[in-house]
């Protein structure tokens, strides 16, 4: 059964230039491309998408870091896409991250850890609304 999920560059790895090394990863995988548009969200759909932190003291840093500059907004789709994705993501702290996942492999710390990925169907399809209603 295909899933869909909702995968952001966050603007860490858009500046390092880190676009094609994720999208080469998430294609070599056997995902496939849905939607893709480079933006630099409001705070307000950043407020919206990490509603889930707002009681949490990294909030507002990390509404600035998310709404910094351009991110890339992905939607992609294959047979357990969001687990898939997840695993190539790697763990939240990058520095536990394993090797070979991206944040494993390209970031040393949590905040600046270059991709989000959905984490349940009830997420993906609340952030996909979000970043493309039409979809
Ligand atoms: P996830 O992105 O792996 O799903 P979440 O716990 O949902 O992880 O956190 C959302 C994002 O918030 C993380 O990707 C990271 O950018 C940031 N974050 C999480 N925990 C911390 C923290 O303790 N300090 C600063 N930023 C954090």
């Amino acid at each position: 059964m295909t899933e869909r999920t909702l995968i952001l560059v966050k603007p860490d790895g858009v500046a390092r230039g880190l676009v094609g090394e994720v999208v080469s990863r998430l294609e070599a995988k056997g995902l496939r491309l849905v939607a893709a548009e480079l933006r630099t969200l409001p705070r307000e759909t950043a407020e919206q998408h990490y509603a889930e932190h707002a009681e949490k003291p990294f909030f507002g840093s990390l509404v600035d870091f998310i709404t910094g500059g351009p991110l890339l907004a992905l939607v992609a789709e294959g047979p357990r896409a969001i687990e898939a994705f997840r695993a190539l993501a790697g763990a939240t702290d990058p520095v536990k991250a394993a090797p070979g996942t991206i944040r494993g492999d390209f970031a040393l710390e949590v905040q600046n850890n270059i991709v989000h990925g959905s984490d349940s169907p009830e997420s993906a399809q609340r952030e996909i609304g979000l970043f493309f209603p039409a979809l």
